[in-house]
């Protein structure tokens, strides 16, 4: 969780730039981790490696050290060409910061205390991604959250020391998501991007 490490200093209203290669590495890191609670979840990993590998596409083709470089440079050939496209890093992204409030509103619940992994997961889906995805995505997703590990055995996988160390670690590491995840947000409010096809 090093990618909001370097977006600026925290709590800046409006201010940062949310660095491309800390973010998709970030996600990389998440996907890895994904990868290895098993094949349950591995439709969700291999949607999210499309939209990783895509994005670094991107990055490579024309330099973007930024999300807001990407989206400046995409809105340049005008919001109609924009919404016409289905491989555009800008709805690529979106799909990306839908997740990312899901993963904001999960860790928040394991750092509370809830032990039932699957509740945490199935109520963070709910109030973020659900909305956005069809009957029979939300289905799969639903049934894949029961395979979740328990809370003691979520927090000892995820390797960063004991119980405790885990859940303090969640402590500093969700502000940063919280801030990657309202820049992005106003970021895209500001160029009416939050509902791209
Ligand atoms: C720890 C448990 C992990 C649960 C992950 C919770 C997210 C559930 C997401 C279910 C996604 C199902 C597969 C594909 C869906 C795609 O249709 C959508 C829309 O994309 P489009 O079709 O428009 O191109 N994709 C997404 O919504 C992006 C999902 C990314 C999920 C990344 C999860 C990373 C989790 C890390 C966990 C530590």
């Amino acid at each position: 969780m090093t990618y909001a490490k370097r977006i600026g200093p925290r709590g800046a209203a409006g201010g940062g730039e949310v660095l491309l290669e800390p973010y998709l590495s970030g996600w990389r890191g998440l996907i890895r981790f994904l990868q290895s609670l098993g094949a349950v979840f591995s439709f969700i990993s291999k949607d999210a490696v499309a939209k990783v590998a895509l994005l670094e596409g991107h990055q490579q083709q024309h330099g973007f050290v930024s999300l807001q470089s990407l989206v400046q440079h995409e809105l340049a050939a005008g919001p109609a060409a924009l919404r016409a496209r289905s491989d555009s890093g800008c709805r690529t992204v979106l799909r990306l910061h839908r997740a990312l409030r899901w993963l904001q509103l999960f860790l928040e619940g394991l750092r509370s205390g809830e032990p039932r992994t699957s509740v945490l997961c199935t109520d963070a889906y709910n109030a973020s991604l659900a909305q956005h995805h069809p009957w029979v995505v939300r289905k799969a997703a639903t049934v894949a959250f029961c395979a979740l590990p328990s809370r003691d055995a979520f927090l000892e996988i995820m390797n960063v020391g004991s119980q405790e160390e885990a859940v303090a670690m969640l402590g500093e590491a969700i502000p940063y998501i919280g801030d990657v995840y309202s820049i992005t947000q106003e970021l895209f409010t500001q160029h009416k991007l939050l509902d791209l096809p």
